[in-house]
């Protein structure tokens, strides 16, 4: 199949599935081709069966915000005719559903081939509609229009049907992980270099946007390391991560929080964590615990969430309500203390992320679906 990708390049969920989504299609013998305003945050190396379309839009006096929109759908227009494309993949149903549908239109208008579009839906697209209800026709118009569907877990899928009365089905694809890349192997990092022989690494990925709660984390870090020797290796950056450096520093912590800011490797460092921190508000599945998890290791995250399809409570981490940070570090603390319970978990926790969401399974899934979009 030749497929167009679209997403938000910068370091994020739904860029990070596109890019890796990409990257295993082209292994497995499809042409893909990425079409973004950069080079995607992990396409960060040559791959055969891999292209890179930049959209460029001009500023211009006239224009306080430049039509990126337009210039997003001429392009995929014009990618889908010089390569003659099977379908237009796009992640983010704002503004990338509608910019896909725009194309179609334009290459219909000229009798060209048109592709089929799917829509995966990540969360945060659907969130951005509660906070601004302009959004909500043009989202529903854009997913409706869309010939697949796909949500990232059936708690968004739910969530999406729900809120915009979609009665078409929306087909549930998981996040996944490379097998070979995220696995529980120390030879990739040095534990030395985070933390003392006696001391436990706790560790949390996001990109410290409020929904993410990163001063939760840092409460169950202070909770846990009044009790054990720990420090807290944080890793992404965002609007949040001056007000977490206040409260690292407020709190007499700096001696014991790294900050990594953005990696593109994390899977060069994960493996040496002990325990991995998501108490976010909002999570539609939380592929950044799913890529823990692959490398070993247990998370504390958030019970109502779309985590609840991703973590084994009690088996490879706990769930816990939204903001309850004594009970977070409560169970990080017996975690921890108990030698066994913790390798126990630490083994169930790649053994099941692997198993369940491991590559070869789920990319084969989106497979399987291009398949039946384009035969319908
Ligand atoms: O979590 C973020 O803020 C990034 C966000 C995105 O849209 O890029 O991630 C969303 O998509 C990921 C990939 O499907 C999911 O694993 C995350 O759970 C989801 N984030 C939220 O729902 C907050």
């Amino acid at each position: 199949m030749v497929i167009g990708i679209t997403c938000y390049p910068v370091a994020g969920g739904s860029g990070i599935v596109a890019t890796e989504l990409g990257q295993q299609l082209a292994l497995r013998g499809h042409q893909v081709h990425f079409i973004a305003y950069a080079l995607p945050f992990r396409l960060d190396r040559y791959q055969a069966n891999v292209m890179y379309h930049g959209v460029e839009t001009t500023a211009y006096p006239l224009f306080k915000y430049p039509p990126y929109t337009l210039t997003l759908a001429a392009r995929m227009a014009e990618v889908v005719r010089s390569y003659d494309l099977d379908l237009l993949h796009v992640h983010y149903a704002i503004p990338h559903a509608a910019c896909a549908y725009l194309a179609r239109q334009l290459l219909a208008a000229d009798g060209a081939p048109c592709p089929k579009v799917i829509t995966t839906l990540h969360g945060t697209d659907i969130t951005l509609v509660g906070s601004d209800p302009s959004y909500y026709d043009i989202t529903r118009f854009s997913i409706l229009s869309s010939d697949g569907i796909t949500a990232v877990s059936k708690y968004l899928a739910d969530e999406t049907s729900q809120v915009f009365r979609v009665d078409k089905e929306i087909r549930v694809i998981h996040n996944f992980v490379d097998n070979h890349r995220f696995r529980p192997t120390e030879k990739q990092c040095e534990r030395t270099e985070f933390v003392a022989h006696d001391e436990f690494l706790i560790a949390h990925v996001s990109n410290f946007r409020p929904v993410k709660r990163t001063l939760d984390v840092i409460d169950v870090f202070e909770r846990i390391s009044a009790e054990l020797p720990a420090k807290l290796l944080l890793i992404g950056e965002g609007p949040d991560t001056i007000l977490a450096r206040r409260q690292i520093n407020k709190k007499h912590l700096s001696d014991r929080v790294m900050f990594l800011g953005n990696q593109n490797r994390i899977e060069a460092v994960l493996p040496c964590a002990d325990l991995f921190l998501l108490p976010s508000e909002e999570e539609s599945f939380g592929l950044a615990a799913l890529e823990a998890l692959a490398c070993g290791v247990p998370v504390i995250g958030t019970s109502g969430t779309g985590l609840v399809e991703v973590v084994d409570d009690f088996k490879n981490g706990f769930l816990l309500p939204i903001g309850d940070t004594a009970a977070m570090a409560r169970a990080g603390i017996s975690l921890l203390r108990d030698k066994g319970r913790l390798a126990e978990f630490k083994a169930q926790a790649s053994r099941s992320a692997l198993e369940k969401f491991g590559a070869d399974r789920i990319v084969g899934q989106y497979e399987q679906y291009y398949r039946e979009v384009l035969g319908g």
